[in-house]
């Protein structure tokens, strides 16, 4: 290597093996410099200003977005691709068949020529991130090598970055390698473009060697490898080998007007609104009740000694959809929005501001769209990119829990678990036991929405909501799941709810975002032994007089009967598209969902 790529390290840093991998991988990947990144504002001042005269950041206006940036995505680099997203053990039955499996050796000799020389007249930024609190028994740490400085600084807001994590390693501790290029190296003199990525793509991971390896996209989780990658797909298997779990919950906290304090972990897939509830405000006439955030996205969920499961948010910033977010939909999140926010594939305004779909009923009457092109309300298009995204730190948020960072975790009472189903589905229910609650989670499925798929209606398993996140076999998964409950005495309490099933005209029976929180309270009082409750077939269900209807009078009776209605034909049929999707995880299903499925069935007949 040249002297010009010596590192600069401005603290200290006696971490051989760190040090070493560095090299290795620079040698590799042929950058023009090295920058170990600090976490100081200093330095995302200065990566930022940078970025802004590179034209890969427009800075917004200052009195109405201070310190906050807009950056355009290369059109075709807009979300993740999950289709090349490949989990790489020696054993193809390890991944299982949720998964794309690379024979190890096979994705390290096709990385191997992409990653030669893939820096070439950039920066490598090293990026020393702690997921979770620095020094927590929950946290775990990574580097992520990336020739992306909005890579970099995304990862300042996403993650605890710099020295402090360098710190914390000592001169041996163990992180997780994440290395990644956007694999668009610059000829000597050659010009850059304003998002640089690669049309080939690879987001690779070593669950036995603890890797990542991400080649081509500049983009959200096929970049920030801290997130899906690491803190689900990676985490997942040390989960599993450790006896913990990784998994794709918000956690929330209820505070009762008396002080009583309880935490909710809610699994749900995508367009189900998990930032929202996360962040819910309670209906006026909740008086007293307070809803407080301790994550949007990812839960890492211990067994204490005190017979209970803990967990904590391992992130410091929420990755959010910008679209359909407004003061009504989720006002916690505007509020964090104000400042210090990167926004990708927004609109922007004639006075420097953004604009998504959703953010206000009527649209400007002029916007610059997210691909730079100028937009008017009539044009046809849309104005935001459907997946264009925030990144906020955490620390802005509102409704923030005072515990949120709490290196013990908070206490766990209730696994809520969601979806998006027009019919069928009741409203809320609370399952019999843990592997009931477990077979309810792990055939739990959304309908497709246009937004997403172009097709609607269609059913969508995705259990416990991990189908794109669980880094091993599903069926390996779900044993876990059954184990996990007995290794703590007084395991959460497992319910399903669904804020999204429909009339006959195809109409919202539920009122949903702050009217939530109806629902939410009848958990808290089931959780402490309180709320009424009637057995049913499937389970648990509130009745009428079992929720509280203070403040509001559109949900009837019969409304209400019409939301929670089970209908045995319908379940039946749902029942033999759980069979459906069992088969199609192959082999490794554990002997109790069979059992469970088989339970429900005969049950339904009486
Ligand atoms: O986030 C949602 N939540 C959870 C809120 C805490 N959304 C948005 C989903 C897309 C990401 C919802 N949409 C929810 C919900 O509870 N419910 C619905 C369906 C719905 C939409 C609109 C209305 C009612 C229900 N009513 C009016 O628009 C007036
Ligand atoms: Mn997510």
């Amino acid at each position: 290597m040249n002297t010009t790529a010596l590192p600069t390290v401005g603290y200290t840093l006696n971490h051989p093996r760190l040090q070493n991998w560095v090299l290795e991988m620079a040698s590799l990947c042929k950058p023009e410099r090295i920058h170990w990144c600090d976490g100081s504002q200093e330095e995302a001042d200065r990566l930022i200003t940078e970025m802004v005269s590179a034209g890969t950041l427009i800075r917004l206006n200052p009195e109405k977005r201070p310190n906050s940036f807009l950056a355009r995505s290369d059109s075709s680099d807009v979300a993740r691709m999950e289709d090349r997203t490949f989990v790489c053990p020696k054993d193809p039955k390890a991944a299982g068949p949720n998964n794309n499996w690379m024979e190890p050796e096979k994705a390290r000799a096709e990385l191997r020529p992409l990653f030669d020389g893939c820096m070439k007249g950039r920066t490598m930024y090293v990026v020393p991130f702690s997921m979770g609190p620095i020094g927590s028994p929950f946290s775990h740490i990574g580097v992520e090598l990336t020739d992306s400085p909005y890579v970099a600084v995304s990862m300042r807001v996403m993650t605890r970055m710099g020295k402090d994590v360098v710190a914390a390693l000592g001169t041996d501790g163990e992180f997780v390698p994440c290395v990644h290029s956007v694999g668009a190296p610059l000829a000597p003199g050659q010009k850059d473009v304003s998002w640089p990525c690669n049309e080939t793509k690879y987001i690779c991971h070593f669950p036995e060697s603890r890797e990542i390896w991400s080649f081509g996209s500049g983009y959200g989780g096929n970049a920030l490898l801290g997130k899906k990658c690491f803190a689900l797909r990676i985490a997942s298997n040390m989960a599993k080998d450790e006896g913990w779990l990784a998994e794709h919950m918000l956690i929330l906290g209820l505070e009762s007007p008396q002080g009583e304090k309880r935490y909710v972990a809610a699994a749900f897939p995508s367009a189900c609104g998990k930032t929202n509830l996360a962040m819910l405000i309670p209906p006026q006439a909740f008086d007293g009740w307070k809803v407080t955030t301790v994550g949007d996205d990812i839960a890492w969920i211990k067994p204490g000694k005190d017979g209970r499961f803990h967990a904590i948010n391992p992130e410091y910033g929420y990755f959010g959809v910008a679209p359909g977010t407004s003061e009504h939909t989720n006002p916690n999140a505007i509020a964090t929005l104000k400042a210090n926010c990167i926004f990708t594939n927004v609109a922007l305004t004639p006075d420097g501001d953004v604009w998504w779909e959703g953010l206000t009923k009527e649209p400007p009457a002029e916007l610059i769209d997210w691909e730079g092109k100028a937009w008017t309300p009539g044009c046809g298009r849309k104005a935001a990119h459907p997946n264009s995204r925030f990144t906020a730190p955490a620390s802005q948020c509102p409704s923030l829990d005072p515990s949120w960072e709490d290196p013990k975790g908070v206490p766990v009472d209730a696994f809520i678990f969601g979806g998006r189903r027009s019919k069928t589905v009741p409203l809320v229910m609370q399952a019999f036991n843990w592997s009931y609650g477990v077979y309810m989670a792990a055939t739990m499925g959304s309908e497709t929405t246009a937004a997403a798929t172009g097709k609607v209606g269609q059913i969508r398993r995705d259990p416990m909501a991990m189908l794109p996140f669980c880094g091993y076999h599903m069926g390996d998964y779900f044993d876990h799941w059954l184990d996990m409950g007995h290794k703590v005495y007084n395991p959460p309490r497992v319910f399903c709810v669904n804020w999204f099933r429909t009339n006959d005209k195809g109409e919202f029976l539920w009122p949903g975002f702050g009217e939530n929180m109806r629902v939410l309270k009848w958990i808290f009082e089931r959780v402490s032994g309180r709320a009424g409750a009637r057995q049913i077939q499937l389970g648990w269900m509130p009745g009428y007089e079992d929720i509280d209807w203070t403040g509001l009078d559109e949900v009837t009776e019969a409304k209400f009967d019409e939301l929670m209605d089970v209908d045995a034909k319908a379940w039946k049929e749902e029942l033999a598209l759980h069979d459906e999707f069992f088969s199609s995880l192959g082999d490794k299903l554990p002997r109790e969902l069979p059992l469970q499925r088989e339970l429900l069935e005969r049950t339904l007949d009486r």
